[in-house]
């Protein structure tokens, strides 16, 4: 079967194999080729520095060592933000999933379930998104579907109680995994990043060294714009990795790139649709080769 990146990326490997055809055998590419592909990368979402830096090195490289270089280059951007999560050294590791409104956090809780249930994992979800009552249910909605353990409270009550009851129903009945879901929106953005550090602290005193994961979901269809947004919950939430959601919804699909980039973080997974089942582990080289064809990253 063909990789998930390479459906979700088809527009932007279309529009790239279409710069790199100007390119002649046997000679270095000239500048309006080079103009083409960048162009082609910036349409495909990759950033600008990202993409100036991408060319710069297929700049003096021939025609068909291009590809191959721009395929390597683009690897090892990816994997140099690469990195293991934590793991619990005794009790449950503790997942908090941050993000800024609409970006997927509770649909990822609901598919991260998923995927450790399926590892044969116990699962345990803290409804820490009080923010709003119907996402309570939304959740519970979910938890019933998947058949997984609930912590939650009325809506109105207060995110860390819910989280310090989840990390301690998580130890008393031996859960292998807890998912935080949080709020994504509250009066001020200050007021959430203090309820985000709030929710780390009760949840170590109950596990040590948890959270052991906090994970940023970013809306995949809002690019560039989508990073910005999110930019106060890398400078203060602690997140450790991130998962790009919604890739099934763009047509461009680069910004985990400049995300590997610019942010330094691994991107752990990818949401491709709005069932439990859609999300795939993020794999460098099969990202890569749904941006620049099979035949490039061998
Ligand atoms: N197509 C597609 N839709 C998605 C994906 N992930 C989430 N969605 C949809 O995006 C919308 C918002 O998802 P939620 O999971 O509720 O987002 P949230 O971050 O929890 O939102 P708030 O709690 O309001 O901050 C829903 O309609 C989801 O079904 C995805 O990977 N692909
Ligand atoms: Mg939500």
């Amino acid at each position: 079967m063909a990789s998930i990146f390479l459906r979700a990326l088809t527009r932007s490997r279309d529009r790239l194999a279409e710069a790199l055809a100007g390119l002649v055998p046997g000679r270095r590419a000239d500048s309006a080729t080079l103009d083409e592909l960048e162009a082609a990368l910036l349409g495909a979402d990759i950033g600008p520095e990202t993409a100036a830096e991408l060319i710069d090195v297929v700049r003096d490289a021939r025609a068909e060592d291009v590809r191959p270089a721009l395929a390597a280059e683009m690897v090892r951007v990816l994997k140099s933000a690469e990195g293991p999560g934590a793991d619990a050294a005794t009790g449950p590791r503790v997942v908090l999933v941050v993000g800024v409104n609409g970006s997927g956090k509770t649909t990822t809780i609901a598919k991260l379930a998923s995927f450790h249930q399926s590892r044969g994992d116990r699962v345990l979800i803290a409804a820490a998104d009080t923010f709003r009552a119907a996402a309570v249910d939304q959740l519970r909605l979910w938890a019933e579907r998947l058949g997984v353990d609930l912590i939650a409270q009325g809506s109105g009550g207060d995110p860390a109680a819910v989280a310090f009851d989840a990390c301690q129903a998580a130890v008393a009945r031996g859960s292998d995994v807890v998912l935080i879901d949080t709020a994504g929106r509250l009066h001020t953005q200050g007021n959430l990043m203090s309820e985000l550090d709030k929710i780390r602290r009760v949840t170590q005193k109950v596990v040590p060294g948890g959270p052991h994961e906090v994970l940023l979901v970013l809306d995949g269809t809002t690019g560039q714009n989508g990073l910005r947004q999110a930019e106060e919950f890398l400078q203060s939430a602690g997140v450790t990795g991130l998962v790009l959601t919604k890739l099934d919804g763009t047509a461009r699909g680069g910004v985990a790139l400049t995300i590997a980039r610019r942010v330094g973080l691994p991107i752990r997974f990818v949401g491709v649709g709005e069932r439990d089942s859609d999300l795939v582990e993020f794999d460098a080289r099969e990202y890569v080769e749904g941006l620049l064809g099979t035949e490039a990253a061998e």
